[in-house]
């Protein structure tokens, strides 16, 4: 399988975030995509590749355009101020207070984001530009059917990001983004494949209304995690995007029996869509030893789940998302993608 990555990821190398009412070291760190590329190499999954440049008209097909200017000069306008540590939001336009678009940077950051464990840093735009670029050259890959499967080494992730909304360490949403450029390239319909621990609620958010994007996320209940505000399983789509997006909370403690039946029946009905192209928005942070995370995958399991992907016969782009045991990240990922291409040689 190939695999396109860019070292500009390394970019976005914030020093803290806001969690358990301190602020820690980041959890999400260049080291990840390192240990990832390390890890890609040393099984020899195949060639890596640097992203082509399609600009940012593919970008704005999912972001509000001004959304995107402010995330491309948020760290000016905050170092302007004279500040020289990272730029974290701190107050937000939440009820009784007017969804007005501030002019100051302190109050833009509250208005497109919602959490403070998100830093904006002076690399922030170029490394969260080169991960929507890799994304969207592995879905380039796929569309002219240079490659059946693709394994897009995103950083920062994506997921949480909406349409003018960044968090939960995503900026720009990686995976919707290429399923935009897949369906403006001709495919009819895109099934979105979420497995990383925390629900997609950026990507379910812009293909909520639609049925030409099938969104399927399996994650902790937001009734115990993060992001506390969406991923409930009554959340099944509206208008015409009703029964278009799937979701699987489940409780803290979960092992892979109970994953891999909620996956199964995902599975399912990815098969019973029949996408054109499939896109797997993979997290590893469902892993038992990951440090902000409460599901208990073995490393085993994710090559046991990267090989069921494997037998719906679809073409398929995987997009970096989450996974915080750093130590164990390339073997966990990895794991997927081998799995995946033992059980596609068979
Ligand atoms: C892409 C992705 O995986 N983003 C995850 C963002 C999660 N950020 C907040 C997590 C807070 C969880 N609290 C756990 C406390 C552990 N002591
Ligand atoms: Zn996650």
């Amino acid at each position: 399988m190939l695999t396109v990555y860019s070292e500009d990821h390394a970019l976005q190398d914030g020093k803290a975030e806001l969690i358990d009412g301190q602020l820690l070291p980041c959890f999400e760190m260049p080291r990840r995509a390192f240990l990832i590329r390390d890890r890609v190499r040393e099984v020899g999954l195949g060639e890596i590749v640097p992203p082509e440049d399609f600009g940012r008209a593919p970008i704005e097909r999912v972001h509000d355009p001004d959304f995107v200017a402010f995330l491309a000069g948020a760290w000016d306008e905050w170092a302007a101020t004279g500040r020289t540590c990272d730029a974290l939001p701190w107050t937000w336009p939440m009820r009784t207070l007017r969804q007005i678009r501030p002019r100051r940077i302190d109050g833009l950051m509250g208005y497109y984001s919602f959490d403070a464990g998100t830093p904006i840093t002076a690399g922030t735009w170029r490394a969260a530009y080169a991960s929507a670029q890799t994304a969207l050259t592995g879905a380039r890959l796929i569309a002219t059917g240079e490659q059946r499967a693709v394994f897009a080494l995103c950083r920062p992730p994506g997921h949480h990001a909406a349409a003018d909304l960044y968090g939960g360490y995503c900026f720009l949403n990686n995976a919707a983004i290429a399923a935009q450029f897949l369906i403006d390239g001709g495919a009819e319909r895109v099934a979105i494949l979420d497995v990383d621990y925390h629900h997609g609620n950026g990507t379910q958010a812009i293909f909520y209304d639609r049925p030409d994007v099938l969104f399927l996320s399996l994650h902790g209940d937001p009734a115990q995690e993060f992001p506390y505000y969406l991923g409930w399983g009554d959340e099944r789509g509206a208008g015409a995007g009703e029964g278009f997006n799937v979701n699987y909370p489940l409780p803290w403690g979960t092992g892979f029996p109970a994953w891999g039946e909620a996956f199964e029946d995902a599975c399912r009905k990815v098969a019973a869509y029949a996408p054109d192209v499939l896109l797997v928005s993979l997290g590893v942070d469902t892993y038992k030893d990951d440090p902000i995370s409460k599901f208990r995958l073995e490393s085993e399991d994710f090559a046991t789940y990267g090989a069921r992907i494997a037998r719906l016969g679809l073409p398929t782009l995987f997009v970096m998302e989450g996974g915080y045991a750093v130590e164990q990240i390339g073997i966990n990922v990895v794991n997927v993608l081998t799995g995946f291409e033992e059980a596609r040689a068979r």
